[in-house]
């Protein structure tokens, strides 16, 4: 099932289901290389989400602003390959989204507990922002915030639940959006937790 978001952003209900569990290996498998850890905003307010990357350049913050980098902050060490069953799950989304050939360079993990939450803000750090971003839920269920192009302008609930992938770019790239918190009821495999897995060509 599609539901319109906007004009060129929408979410594809239960498109990740029947893979979520080898999804959800392959977390497993990225965090034994790539630890999460718990950033900080430039301002130094830390995250209240854990969060890590894989691919050629992972997201990540520091005094002078958000950017990606090559390595893990914490290990030094390059961060891993985005897991092809990911990559092919992304491009395949968003080809039905309308956005050909998107290949990924870089998937963002972050993990949400019962005290998490994320702010309204914009995803600008990428090189091409014609480029769509597509992100995977998995685990507990979230409310998502779906605003508009002005922080101001009052934002729209909307639940994403284990399987839900989301699909946004043109003029719905620059949305401010972010989650008010996770509801519902424990996931049977993945207990008081939410993953996203949020794939974007950073270069
Ligand atoms: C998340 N992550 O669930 C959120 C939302 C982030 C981030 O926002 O930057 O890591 S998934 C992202 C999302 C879904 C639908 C639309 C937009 C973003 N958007 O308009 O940018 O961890
Ligand atoms: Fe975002």
């Amino acid at each position: 099932q599609r539901v319109a978001l906007g004009p060129q952003a929408v979410v594809l209900r239960q498109k990740a289901s029947p893979l979520a569990a080898e999804l959800v290996a392959r977390i497993e498998d990225v965090l034994q290389h790539s630890p999460l850890y718990q950033m900080a905003t430039p301002g130094g307010k830390p995250l209240s989400v854990r969060t890590t990357s894989c691919g050629t350049h992972g997201w990540s913050s520091d005094p002078t602003g958000y950017s990606y980098v090559r390595h893990h902050p914490l290990t030094d060490q390059a961060w891993p390959e985005i897991p092809a069953a990911w990559s092919a799950l992304a491009t395949e989304a968003a080809q039905e989204a309308g956005f050909a050939q998107f290949a990924p360079d870089t998937c963002l993990i972050n993990q949400y507990g019962l005290d998490s939450k994320m702010a309204l803000h914009q995803d600008r750090s990428e090189q091409d922002l014609r480029q769509p971003v597509v992100s995977i839920s998995l685990g507990m269920s979230a409310l998502f915030l779906w605003g508009g192009m002005q922080r101001s302008d009052k934002p729209a609930h909307v639940l994403l639940h284990h399987g839900d992938m989301v699909v946004w770019g043109g003029v719905d790239r620059l949305r401010f959006h972010g989650i008010k918190h996770l509801t519902g009821a424990p996931h049977p495999q993945l207990g008081a937790m939410r993953y996203n897995l949020t794939l974007r060509r950073a270069r």
